[in-house]
């Protein structure tokens, strides 16, 4: 039985076993978190998900850390928000899941989120955070190695809408 943290901070900076990428679907980089993680751990990561050829939305895939501080990291390109009558909670949950389950896989005890969609990708906060704990607790009660799940929150407002879930 494990724990969710919430925290606000940088990703790029955490060691965990593995931290998670809001990509895109091209997983070649771009702007928000997945910049500053590309810049971080630099541009044998760039290589390493050339090999991919994309990944669908709500699917996921792992590389090494390169210069980051963590072993893993999981690359899932988060829903575009669309109003919200297409499937969008389905998808952003396959995010964490897929996310997660491919962390079990790879005997990850620790693993860190950063807030999928809720930047570039217009997610309403609240709706995200509220889908992102929920899937993360079910997750946790069959989880065989994950143990701690951090929330890294970049902006104080992002840290509030998490913490408003978890108490
Ligand atoms: N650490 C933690 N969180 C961060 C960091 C950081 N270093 N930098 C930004 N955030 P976004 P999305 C927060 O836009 O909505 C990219 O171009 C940010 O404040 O990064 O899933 C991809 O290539 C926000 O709370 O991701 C895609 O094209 C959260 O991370 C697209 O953006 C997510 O914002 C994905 O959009």
């Amino acid at each position: 039985m494990g724990h969710i943290n919430i925290i606000q901070g940088d990703i790029t900076k955490i060691k965990a076993d593995a931290i998670v990428n809001a990509a895109n679907t091209t997983l070649m980089g771009g702007g928000g978190v997945d910049g500053a993680i590309h810049r971080a751990a630099g541009p044998a990561l760039y290589s390493a998900c050339e090999k991919f050829h994309g990944c669908p939305t709500g699917e996921a895939r792992i590389t090494g850390g390169f210069n980051l501080p963590a072993r893993f990291i999981i690359h899932t390109p988060g829903l575009v928000w669309h109003g919200g009558n297409n499937d969008e909670d389905q998808l952003l949950a396959n995010s964490y899941r897929n996310s997660l389950q491919l962390a079990d896989q790879h005997l990850c005890k620790t693993v860190a989120f950063p807030s999928i969609s809720t930047g570039v990708y217009a997610f309403p906060l609240e709706r995200a955070a509220k889908i992102a704990i929920t899937t993360i607790k079910d997750f946790l009660l069959t989880a065989n190695y994950v143990d701690v799940v951090m929330m890294v929150c970049f902006d104080s407002q992002t840290f509030k809408a998490y913490q408003a879930q978890i108490y």
